[in-house]
């Protein structure tokens, strides 16, 4: 009998690396999918199988973290072996605007699903992964951080996710669920939300270089994230929940770097050289140089040209714009893994480097099938921001 497994928040950027890392383990995986008015699966659609085919291991189900009886319903329907807590209003700058609805969601969702594994009898069964979050830090009281470095979240989102943490906790030591938190720093991919930073970036500098969009508006520059790969990420959920014991444990490459140097190596990595001048709302970014032999190889020679004109007229490539400043700010986040490297053998497979390298490749795809449609003709959407 294969083990089951059941996925909150399938259907985003975790939900999708993760499902495909469990099948590929031989698990039976059953996943929550909100419901919307356009699909949204996408990310995990090169998984999903008829439902009506014999000896089908992924199976969806419509549900809600702010629905008790779905989520219990669907507790007990799938009886799962692991539940990996993945689902959240996620985005930070967004939880200012939805406070209410993000500590329902992302606090309150969390003891849902905890008190449906217990109500149904299956703390013993039933072994649970928080996606915790290295937000919890915030404005930070030591650097880099560790499993024992104090909370100070500063967003709605932190402070929901602290809940979140501490009632997966207690419930640990109340009722001895095998319960895990996961203290997770940024991690990213190619198919990271399109308006988080990095994926942003590089949407719009693959953009940029094709000549489809003029200028990249961001907020704070000077903000310093320790960024992985979600591909990695998803592999220490996994080892989390296998331990013996339950444990929390924070998953980080120990590396932090700018949002403006972030933005230095993405477009490096097309060949383009970008200078910043200037200082807080006025700081510009500037394309001044092209690697032509690297550009062409990446982006195409059709696109050459346009860039010289950029550096010739000194075209205004990156701007700052207020919109995307948050009320209280995360500025700097390094974490330090060692429990996970000695306790899990987790080591993260992807640096910084290999990381830009996978998105801009894939943003680079995007944005030529974009061009493709755009020239026979047919309507492509902007997805601003
Ligand atoms: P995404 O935003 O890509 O995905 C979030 C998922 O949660 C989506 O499937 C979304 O559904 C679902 N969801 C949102 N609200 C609800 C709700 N009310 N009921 C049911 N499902 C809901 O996030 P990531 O994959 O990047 O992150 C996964 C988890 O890890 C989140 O909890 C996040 O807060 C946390 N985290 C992420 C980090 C990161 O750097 N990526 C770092 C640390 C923690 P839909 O597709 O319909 O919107
Ligand atoms: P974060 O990720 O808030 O760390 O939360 P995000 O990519 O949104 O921001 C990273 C940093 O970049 C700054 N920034 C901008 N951010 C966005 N989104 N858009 C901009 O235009 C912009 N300009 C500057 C931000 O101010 C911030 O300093 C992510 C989410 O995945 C959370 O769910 C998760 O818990 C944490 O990572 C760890």
């Amino acid at each position: 009998m294969s083990k089951v497994a059941l996925i909150t928040g399938i259907t985003g950027q975790d939900g999708a690396y993760l499902t495909e890392y469990l099948l590929k383990q031989g698990y039976t995986v059953h996943g929550i999918k909100r419901r919307s008015s356009l699909i949204n699966t996408e990310r995990i659609d090169h998984l999903y199988q008829d439902p009506h085919v014999e000896d089908a291991g992924f199976f969806l189900h419509y549900g809600d973290m702010t629905d008790s009886m779905n989520i219990t319903r669907i507790v007990q329907e799938v009886q799962p072996d692991e539940i990996y807590n993945l689902a959240a209003m996620s985005h930070v700058k967004v939880s200012f605007d939805t406070p209410e609805y993000t500590a329902n969601a992302d606090g309150i969702g969390t003891l849902r699903l905890l008190e449906a594994v217990r109500l149904l009898g299956l703390a013993n069964k039933s072994r649970v992964y928080q996606a915790s979050t290295s937000e919890l830090f915030g404005l930070v009281q030591e650097v880099p951080q560790r499993e024992t470095t104090p909370f100070y979240p500063r967003s709605p989102y932190g402070v929901a996710k602290m809940y979140a943490y501490w009632i997966t906790v207690n419930y640990r030591e109340a009722y001895h669920l095998h319960a895990s938190n996961g203290i997770l720093f940024n991690h990213e991919s190619p198919i990271r939300g399109e308006t988080f930073l990095t994926r942003k970036v590089t949407r719009a500098l693959s953009r940029i270089a094709m000549g489809v969009q003029e200028k990249l508006f961001v907020g704070n520059l000077s903000g310093q994230r320790d960024w992985g790969h979600a591909k990695d990420y998803v592999r220490a959920m996994f080892l989390i929940v296998q331990q013996d014991e339950p444990s929390d444990y924070v998953i980080a490459t120990g590396v932090t770097t700018t949002i403006r140097d972030f933005i230095k190596k993405a477009a490096a990595e097309i060949g383009l050289e970008i200078t910043f001048t200037g200082e807080g709302m006025n700081e510009k970014g500037y394309i001044t140089a092209v690697d032509e032999k690297r550009f062409t190889e990446m982006v195409g020679d059709e696109y050459i040209e346009g860039t010289r004109e950029k550096i010739r007229k000194k075209t205004e490539t990156v701007g700052v714009d207020a919109a995307y400043f948050r009320p209280t700010e995360v500025d700097m986040l390094i974490g330090d893994a060692t429990k996970a490297r000695t306790r899990l053998g987790w080591e993260p497979r992807y640096d910084l480097a290999g990381l830009i390298a996978d998105m801009m490749q894939g943003d680079v795809k995007q944005v030529k099938k974009e061009v493709y449609l755009k020239k026979g003709g047919f309507y492509t959407p902007n997805y601003f921001e």
